[in-house]
């Protein structure tokens, strides 16, 4: 039902292409439980015009819950319960981070604060690197980004979905596109990192667009519930 076009557009919803039968039908709610804008800009470019798209920024009311979990899913999980309480509608939530192999798994949940609570990209970046300047140049450099989404309703996890991109880790950066640790990984079977690919590409092959792929998957397949 969400397929995209080869065009990039979305390709369901044929009601979408006949505004004068539209009155009747409303693009479904969805929050993303997030306030990280970067997150929501390529949800929003992979899902298309078939959802009424917000994310916590315009969200004043309802808190970013402190991550309390150790896993990918739990902290999915928090994020998407604590803001369906409050949120009448979908809830959408995206755990993800960058896990290094020669760092035992680092920076992993904590990617947004390796470097400390309120570190910038910038910051947990140059610590990556830092540590891993310890290690031998040809050292192996495997990592993977992985992304753990929770769909909530009414305060209920419905459905939890998974993605993850292997890659390798650069020693230096490379690009400017993206956010928080693209600029230093390689996913296998490209030659530059997602600094470097578009944004079109990253959305093809990352660890969001995988999760993201499975959560349209159960859309569809519950689409009664909509
Ligand atoms: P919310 O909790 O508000 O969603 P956050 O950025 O704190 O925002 P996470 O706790 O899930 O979210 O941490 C994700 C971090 O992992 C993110 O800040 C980046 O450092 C890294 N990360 C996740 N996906 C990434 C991607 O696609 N490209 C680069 N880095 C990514």
């Amino acid at each position: 039902m969400f397929e995209r076009s080869k065009h990039g557009k979305t390709a369901s919803f044929p009601l979408l292409h006949k505004p004068h039968l539209c009155n009747f039908w409303k693009m479904p709610q969805l929050l993303i439980a997030t306030k990280n804008a970067h997150k929501t800009q390529e949800i929003g470019a992979m899902l298309g015009a078939a959802w009424d798209l917000t994310d916590l920024c315009a969200h004043p009311e309802i808190p970013a819950p402190e991550e309390t979990g150790s896993t990918f899913v739990q902290n999915a999980t928090i994020k998407a319960l604590e803001a369906s309480r409050l949120f009448p509608g979908w809830v959408l939530a995206d755990d993800s981070g960058l896990s290094v192999d020669a760092l035992g798994g680092a920076p992993g949940i904590l990617s947004a604060r390796y470097a400390g609570p309120q570190a910038s990209d910038a910051q947990n970046r140059a610590l990556v690197l830092e540590r891993l300047a310890a290690f031998p140049e040809n050292y192996q450099r495997t990592a993977r980004f992985n992304c753990v989404m929770a769909l909530a309703q009414s305060g209920e996890i419905k459905a939890l979905f998974h993605g993850i991109v292997e890659g390798r880790l650069l020693s230096e950066e490379q690009g400017s596109g993206g956010f928080g640790y693209d600029s230093l990984f390689v996913p296998d079977g490209h030659s530059d990192s997602f600094g470097v690919l578009s944004a079109e590409q990253k959305n093809s092959i990352s660890h969001r667009a995988r999760a993201l792929t499975a959560f349209q998957r159960w859309i569809t397949a519950n689409a009664s519930l909509l």
